[in-house]
């Protein structure tokens, strides 16, 4: 699939510092230790309804990620999918009258015009899941033939169904008890109660086709992916086993990245899948996820059509920690405006206070975690003092401007 586009980004000046994150499979924030190219995938798009600042907030969290990969000198190869073929996007398209794949492409096509707006550098590599079905295929024929796999008894509906005890080391990335296990299983699109399988939680890899629903003709039967299988296959045939980070929001940590992961061990028979697996936080409105299905959705191409400053945007998201489930509200619009608007007028001053001990903060704050509340705090702080007293050096406005852009992507 065709990616987006992206602006420059500068370099800036003084030392880099390495990025440490929180690994939901270790409950630590450990230090990631990427080659001369790190390695990250991030779970996209479902694309049957627009992006909402829910998703928007989860891919900004990992463009900081990329951003401060980057500000370290490593080269960044970045994986994204689209969920292009899925029930909820069959489902909507059924209930619109509309054509699945039509809609697929319009929304993908109006989230990557929301993600140039928002300055997300591109993935290095979009993939749909449609177009990485033969991928799918190969995988699911090797996890049958290594015993990882098995076929329901259904000679109408022969699915193919992953054995969630293969690598011995299920629920090591969520570290979930059995019973929030069920729960989510049964919650975000598993089928505990299908007649025929081994175990309640055993996740679908390949569904046999159905009447009216899309199927491609494979060595398995015709038929279509599930849902994880798409990621691992399609994270491992481009980035290898073992890659940086697999990322995602916090609805995706059970069971979508624990069976990703457990997909990928099978095939390879190595661990970990990922070495850390990083989750943003939910945006709410509210009091409520902010969700599709609830329909309680502030969607980012509304706020660009109301001239929002997608600036404003990403300061709002920023101002709370990307770990924290937080709420979406018109007063946060409101105050990252105001910040937006004092820094732009900093950093338009022809001399200010020195800069580089607040350039040393904000990658200090990002390295821990991306702590973006008090990177946001120390550029305050010279943003304040520059506006006040002031200072004498020419260089300064310049550093703090180009700071901003490469480290949070915003322009000032
Ligand atoms: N296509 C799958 C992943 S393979 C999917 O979950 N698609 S999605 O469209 O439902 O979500 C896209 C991304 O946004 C996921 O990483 C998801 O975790 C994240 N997300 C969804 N809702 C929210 C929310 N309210 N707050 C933060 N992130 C969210
Ligand atoms: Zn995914």
């Amino acid at each position: 699939m065709q990616t987006w586009s992206s602006t420059p980004v500068p370099r800036v000046a003084g030392e880099p510092r390495p990025l440490r994150l929180y690994d939901t499979s270790t409950g630590e924030v450990r230090p990631t230790a990427p080659g001369d190219t790190a390695r990250l995938y991030v779970c996209g798009i479902t694309p049957y309804d627009a992006t909402h600042l829910g998703h928007a907030a989860t891919y900004l969290a990992f463009d900081l990620v990329h951003r401060v990969w980057l500000d370290n000198g490593h080269q960044v190869h970045y994986v994204q999918n689209v969920t292009d073929v899925d029930d909820p996007l069959l489902e909507r398209a059924e209930r619109d009258h509309d054509d699945w794949v039509v809609l697929g492409m319009r929304e993908t096509a109006l989230f990557r015009e929301d993600m140039v707006a928002l300055r997300v550098l591109p993935p290095r590599e979009y993939v749909g899941a449609v177009e990485s079905v033969p991928e799918v295929v190969e995988a699911v024929a090797k996890l049958l033939a290594d015993g990882a796999a098995y076929r329901v008894d259904d000679p109408e509906h022969p699915d193919v169904y992953f054995d969630h005890t293969a690598t011995g080391r299920f629920g090591y990335e969520s570290n979930y008890d059995q019973d929030t296990m069920n729960r989510f299983f049964a919650e975000r699109g598993g089928d505990p109660d299908r007649p025929g399988k081994r175990h309640p939680l055993d996740a679908l890899l390949w569904r046999a086709a159905r009447p009216g629903e899309p199927s491609w003709p494979s060595e398995l039967g015709p038929g279509r992916p599930g849902w994880h299988i798409e990621c691992s296959a399609i994270a491992l045939n481009r980035l290898g086993a073992g890659f940086d980070v697999q990322g995602g929001g916090s609805d995706l940590v059970f069971p979508h990245h624990e069976f990703s992961a457990a997909h990928a061990e099978a095939l390879t028979g190595e661990h970990p899948f990922a070495r850390h697996y990083v989750h943003a936080g939910m945006i709410g409105l509210d009091g409520e996820k902010m969700s599709k299905s609830r329909g309680n959705l502030v969607f980012v191409s509304k706020l660009r059509a109301l001239h929002v400053d997608p600036g404003a945007i990403r300061l709002a998201l920023f101002a709370g920690h990307y770990r924290a489930d937080r709420a979406w509200t018109d007063d946060l619009l409101a105050q990252a405006q105001d910040r937006l608007d004092r820094w732009r007028q900093a950093a338009r001053l022809e001399t200010g206070p020195c800069a580089e001990q607040t350039v040393a903060r904000l990658r200090d704050h990002l390295g821990n975690d991306l702590d973006t509340p008090k990177a946001l705090a120390a550029l305050d702080a010279w943003a304040d003092q520059a506006l006040t007293t002031g200072g004498d050096v020419a260089a300064a406005p310049a550093l703090f401007r180009d700071a901003v852009d490469a480290l949070l992507g915003v322009e000032l």
